[in-house]
């Protein structure tokens, strides 16, 4: 039987400056995204923040200005020429973005946009790093829990093509549970973007290991739950904070099968084995013959056996 072959690309952001209107960034995501289907992608992973500047890096005082950030319909105006762009090319893509909602709340949030130009699948951002206050002498901020709220859609995984994929967005990749969550729903794919800063003002110890920490959290869920893992970047200094590039496709073996070589707009494209996933479940994360939760919180004293 044909294996369920897909061919997907990273389509990695360089920065995105504050100037920029949206209209110049969405110019540069069909580009990346005409390059993609050139090479035969199906599936496009754009990051986190992909239409604006990570504005969670400031203390945005002006509200009129924060709002601009947001978008309040997807696709909008400023956004349909990048859905009818997929659509002529039935490329389907996952898009992180700032998300306001009719009811005026405020998520960090990502979709699946399928070939057809129709948004299929809906995830925000549970993991919110950083404060709600502004950090007052931090070299930059991290504002999430100001300018976000947690996401209210749990992990949910959706069947696009042969496929179930599932979305996380940038922390959320740290957490074991973004993935056994997705895992136990059968996720096959984890999509995820992300913005994280090359020096880290609260644990200035972690700095030297920043872009081995990205990997390793992307590499073990991946292998742990044995599934595809593909993590986009929005890399390059961006107004004056520098962020961390290593795109990467990874497989269920936690091989890393193809990673970006710049901190600019970059396409990372492979053809993933969905398979794989299979036969790692079927054999070493076999959740049924292998995992026993129930026997996972029994506290017994071991001497008094
Ligand atoms: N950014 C960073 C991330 O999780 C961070 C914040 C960096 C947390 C390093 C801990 C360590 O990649 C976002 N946007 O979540």
């Amino acid at each position: 039987m044909k294996s369920r072959a897909l061919t997907v690309s990273a389509a990695q952001l360089g920065p995105i400056p504050r100037s920029a209107t949206k209209a110049e960034t969405v110019a540069r995501l069909i580009k990346l995204l005409e390059s993609a289907a050139s090479e035969g992608a199906q599936l496009v992973v754009f990051p986190e923040a992909a239409l604006t500047p990570f504005f969670p890096h400031w203390f945005v005082r002006d509200r009129s200005e924060l709002l601009t950030f947001y978008e309040t319909r997807l696709p909008g105006p400023e956004t349909q020429g990048l859905f009818d762009a997929a659509s002529e090319l039935q490329v389907a893509f996952v898009l992180g973005y700032a998300e306001r909602t009719a009811a005026n709340r405020f998520f960090n949030t990502a979709v699946l946009v399928d070939e057809l130009g129709e948004v299929i699948h809906k995830y925000r951002k549970i993991h919110l790093p950083g404060f709600e206050l502004k950090q007052e002498g931090a070299p930059f901020q991290n504002l999430e829990k100001r300018y976000f709220e947690v996401g209210d859609l749990g992990f949910g995984v959706r069947r696009w093509g042969n496929a179930e994929i599932g979305l996380a967005i940038c922390n959320d990749r740290r957490w074991p549970e973004t993935y056994r969550v997705m895992a136990l729903r059968g996720a096959e794919v984890v999509c995820l973007g992300y913005n994280t800063p090359a020096l880290t003002p609260h644990l200035p110890e972690s700095d030297r290991l920043v872009d081995f920490q990205n990997h390793l959290s992307m590499q073990a869920g991946a292998y742990q739950n044995a599934m595809w893992v593909i993590g986009t970047a929005k890399a390059g200094t961006e107004e004056g904070v520098c962020q961390i590039g290593g795109s990467a496709i990874i497989a269920p073996s936690g091989e890393i099968v193809a990673t970006a070589r710049t901190m600019g707009d970059e396409l990372v494209t492979a053809e993933i084995d969905l398979d794989m996933v299979t036969r790692y479940r079927r054999d070493v994360f076999n959740f049924s013959q292998h995992r026993r939760p129930e026997h996972y919180s029994i506290i017994t004293d071991p001497v008094s056996l």
